[in-house]
């Protein structure tokens, strides 16, 4: 089989999520650049990778996926490498329920609510949306206590192996950690600080850093 490719941008926290996982798995890919919110959208061809418009997108020889958690565990399943999910169901659930939580809960208040409003926006000259960041700080408490609360001992989120529950995981809390209000509160979690101290030094979180 071919080289997979990916199409998006380093910036993406889901593209990263996937190149994360090639990069586990030690499987060489192409990345091919689609920017989302370039002025006036992605291409229009790129709307017959990912009719939503977003990215990433994936393709391997004549196979067509889009959705990161669909492309994580295909790349998993599909590729030689460490097993990037547990085998046994209790232990498989537990990382899917970790990876529905930060589709649902961890992107939406912790990149877009804390990290945009208080980093991005900012740095781009836009004002902030304060009800929007005062609403996600008092949130990120539960959503961190839920993670630290299923993460146990650890050493992995989502036991005691890396899994794609810390590579879903990781690329926001990368982006939270860098918002002023990010790392106290993170703090309060000490398993997941020490998660995050462990997730930091892989070498597939530098290979994959957003400006590389
Ligand atoms: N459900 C999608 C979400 C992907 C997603 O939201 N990606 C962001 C970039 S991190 C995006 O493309 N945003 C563009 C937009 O919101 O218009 C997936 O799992 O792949």
């Amino acid at each position: 089989m071919g080289k997979p490719t990916l199409f998006g941008a380093a910036y993406s926290v889901y593209v990263r999520a996937a190149r994360l996982a090639l990069h586990e798995k030690g499987v060489d890919y192409n990345l091919v650049p689609v920017d989302v919110f370039a002025e006036g959208g992605p291409p229009p061809s790129y709307l017959t990778r990912q009719p939503f418009g977003r990215i990433p997108a994936f393709a391997h020889d004549e196979f067509e996926l889009y959705e990161t958690g669909a492309i994580t565990r295909y790349i998993d399943e599909s590729f030689d490498g460490p097993e990037l999910q547990p085998a046994d169901p209790r232990s498989r659930a537990r990382v899917n329920q970790i990876i529905s939580i930060t589709d649902g809960y961890v992107y939406p208040v912790l990149v877009w609510g804390v990290y945009v409003e208080q980093v991005s926006k900012p740095a781009r000259g836009e004002p902030s949306d304060e009800t929007r960041l005062a609403a996600s700080l008092s949130r990120a408490p539960v959503i961190l206590k839920a993670l630290a609360d299923l993460t146990g001992d650890g050493p992995w989120l989502g036991g005691t192996a890396l899994t794609l529950a810390d590579l879903h995981v990781a690329p926001m809390i990368d982006y939270f950690a860098k918002a002023p209000e990010g790392l106290p509160i993170l703090g309060v979690y000490t398993n997941l600080m020490s998660w995050w101290s462990r997730m930091q030094e892989r070498a597939s979180m530098r290979q994959t850093e957003p400006g590389e």
